[in-house]
């Protein structure tokens, strides 16, 4: 087979260059070739200096991860010895940077002598969200090349910096504009002679002095990126074991600390989840040879919350939108939102007031229904009630073009009634966008049973244009997210009157993981959701909080009390209403424990999802993880509630499920999917 390193002489330059499609993974050939490159540079006196380039799109985007837990991953060379025997060159070497250098990328970058890049470059080590760290040298390197602080905000973020900032911190050496291999021959030129050679790992300057209590001082600045994870915080032990030690005790260090981490659960999951969401873009059963419908113009009707947030996800992606309301002031109010939305991430630097301008300027708010005429996509973000919606699609039926996508936003209802309202039900699909729905970046993509190929094929695209990670979903109540949603809203319902409290309940999912627990998350998204308005009837507990006007945080009320920084606290008031209707439904209180509120409100939900694959409402068990991850806060480091359910056994989850199912009685059935797997001691989610 041949390498996918080739080498080439430019005068006294020799050019090693990689072409591993797509992003020129470190694969073991790839090590193996820049090995040779290198001894081929080291053997030759007329060779003065080397060139190190990617073919194709990027740099070295990395180790390849798909090599991960197979022998291929520590066939030698492996990456570590690779950056040394690099740094170690007796010519210097150029790393010649264009898309990305990440993770093993940068780490090459690092062990060469020298890094030009062009300005649309990013370098970073993005390897803390595979729940790892820099394993070739990186936390040893970064540090010495770029200073502790950055060293540290890199490493345990994992996101990546501009080649402009990458020169401003000392990353980079040169910025190139035009013909980059060009200009790196000509830099590598311009060094050959130059003695000793820069190697990033004998640098003292930026580390020494490093005052200790940077570290407790980060970690303490950061909370959210340490808590629950196991690999920021090893990421940053071994930076600060390049401020302790030499390189070599240091690296030692790092090969520990990063051996620890390929070993655990939260590793395993993270890489799963790293090629579980890009399988969610593929639809299955849908040939490659499907083009997208073209998407220049886009309608919404109904400029609510979400009405508004949708057409900020198109109007920041270049796409127009013309936006309907029924009331000037409707309108007047939804529109002024957005702005004031675009404000605030331009205060935080995420666009520019120019920008902000453009967006609202390519919108178009309008009283006039036919004005949709002319759009490519139409969406529909009205009132969740189904006679409003296959009102508004007749509607839509006679204005929109021939060939017009009309989608629905609906979070539960059926897509297939909704289509049944018009006369092209091929161009009906359900885009339900998660709330805030400008932040979210969960898009379920509800394929109705006549939805055309590529009306499904366009709304993958588009999601994808505007930075959403979507998924196919089939038609049920609730599709896959919400539905799962509701076992874990009953249960946890059922145990308040059994004796367990909001807070040792919410408790239970918080210590899980979860950004919040089921009451936090009720009293956030508001109580009063779908509930009848009318306060005499008083049927359940959330029926008699929203009685007595207790919505919510928009209350200042709901499971919860709230203070005036919507700081929460358990409520009196609440604990009476449950009282009230134990009495009333003459239960006796009994005390629950936490791994009873796990089987009930967790499990539950992965036997949801068993049911959900079964009857084919998701592609995939991993689609399902996508569904949680992005659009509930699932803890990545889980992996998603079906990759978690193997962690943990199916058998075990069904022993659970088993031993709550007197309390759970009719609400609960088996999924017979988890059940087979479970007795065959099978997996959802494969490896
Ligand atoms: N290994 C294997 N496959 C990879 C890969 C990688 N590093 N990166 C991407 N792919 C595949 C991906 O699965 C998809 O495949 C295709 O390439 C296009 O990816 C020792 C241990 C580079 C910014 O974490 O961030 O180095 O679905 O859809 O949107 O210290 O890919 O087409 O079959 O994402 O243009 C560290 C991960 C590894 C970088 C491009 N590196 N990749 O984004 O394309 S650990 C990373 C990305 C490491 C060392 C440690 C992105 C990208 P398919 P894509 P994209």
């Amino acid at each position: 087979m041949t390498s996918p390193i080739t080498t080439t002489r430019h005068g006294h330059v020799l050019i090693i260059s990689s072409n591993n499609p797509p992003v020129n993974a470190l694969g073991h050939a790839v090590r193996e070739g820049l090995v040779k490159g290198i001894e081929e540079a080291d053997a030759s006196d007329e060779i003065k200096a080397v060139v190190i380039i990617g073919e194709g799109a990027t740099f070295f985007a990395g180790a390849d991860i798909s090599e991960f837990g197979t022998p291929k991953a520590f066939a030698q060379p492996v990456l570590p010895q690779v950056v040394d025997i690099i740094e170690n060159c007796t010519k210097p070497v150029v790393a010649a940077i264009h898309g990305t250098a990440l993770g093993g990328g940068l780490e090459v970058a690092l062990a060469c002598h020298y890094r030009v890049a062009v300005p649309t470059a990013k370098l970073g080590v993005p390897e803390v969200k595979l729940g790892l760290l820099p394993g070739a040298g990186g936390t040893q390197r970064l540090p010495r090349a770029a200073g502790v602080q950055h060293a540290l905000e890199m490493t345990t973020s994992g996101n990546p910096i501009g080649a402009k900032q990458a020169a401003e911190i000392g990353l980079v050496d040169r910025l190139i504009e035009g013909d980059l291999l060009q200009h790196a021959v000509a830099y590598a030129t311009e060094v050959a002679d130059i003695r000793p050679l820069p190697r990033t790992s004998e640098r003292t300057d930026k580390i020494e002095g490093t005052d200790p209590a940077i570290f407790e001082q980060f970690v303490a600045a950061n909370p959210r990126a340490f808590k629950g994870f196991e690999a920021p915080m090893k990421n940053l032990e071994a930076v600060r074991a390049a401020t302790q030690h030499p390189y070599a005790e240091g690296v030692q260090v790092e090969r520990k600390l990063f051996m620890e981490l390929m070993a655990g659960t939260q590793a395993k999951a993270q890489q799963y989840f790293f090629f579980a969401e890009r399988k969610a873009a593929k639809i299955e059963g849908v040939d490659e040879s499907v083009k997208p419908r073209e998407i220049k113009k886009v309608g919404v009707i109904g400029a609510g919350t979400m009405g508004g947030g949708i057409s900020m996800n198109f109007l920041q992606a270049g796409i127009p939108v013309t936006i309907v309301e029924t009331s000037q002031e409707a309108l007047d109010r939804g529109t002024g939102v957005m702005l004031r939305n675009y404000e605030a991430s331009a205060k935080k630097g995420r666009f520019t007031a120019e920008q902000v301008g453009q967006f609202m300027g390519a919108l178009n708010p309008t009283l006039d229904f036919d004005s949709l005429a002319d759009c490519d996509l139409i969406i529909e973000a009205v009132f969740e009630q189904m006679e409003i919606k296959k009102e508004i699609f007749g509607r839509l039926d006679k204005v929109a073009k021939p060939g017009a996508i009309l989608a629905s936003n609906t979070s539960y209802l059926n897509i297939d009634e909704i289509a049944a309202a018009t006369s092209r039900p091929q161009d009906v699909v359900g885009l339900h966008f998660f709330s805030p729905a400008n932040v979210m970046k969960l898009l379920e993509v509800v394929r109705g049973a006549k939805t055309a190929d590529d009306v499904l094929v366009t709304a993958m695209a588009l999601a994808k244009k505007i930075k959403k990670v979507a998924v196919v979903a089939g038609v049920c109540y609730g599709f896959i997210g919400n539905r799962m949603l509701i076992p874990r809203q009953t249960e946890a319902t059922k145990l308040l009157l059994e004796g367990a409290t909001p807070a040792q309940i919410d408790k239970v999912h918080t210590d899980f993981g979860m950004p919040m627990g089921p009451f936090q998350m009720a009293d956030l998204a508001g109580v009063d959701i779908g509930w009848h308005r009318d306060p005499n009837r008083i049927e359940n507990i959330r029926d008699a909080l929203c009685a007595v006007d207790r919505w919510g945080q928009k209350k200042g009320a709901g499971f919860y009390d709230y203070d005036e920084k919507r700081r929460p606290s358990p409520s009196p008031t609440v604990q009476q209403i449950i009282e009230d209707f134990r009495a009333k439904a003459g239960v006796t209180a009994r005390e629950i424990s936490d791994q009873e509120i796990k089987e009930r409100t967790l499990y539950t939900m992965v036997n949801e999802g068993a049911k959900i694959l079964e009857e084919g409402m998701a592609q995939r068990a991993s689609d399902i993880d996508v569904v949680w991850v992005y659009g509930y806060g699932w803890p990545v480091y889980r992996g998603g509630p079906m990759h978690w359910a193997d962690t943990e056994g199916l058998q075990s989850i069904v022993d659970g499920l088993r031993r709550s199912a007197e309390h759970m009685g009719d609400d609960f059935t088996f999924s017979a999917l988890l059940l087979d797997k479970a007795q065959k001691g099978e997996k959802f989610t494969g490896r």
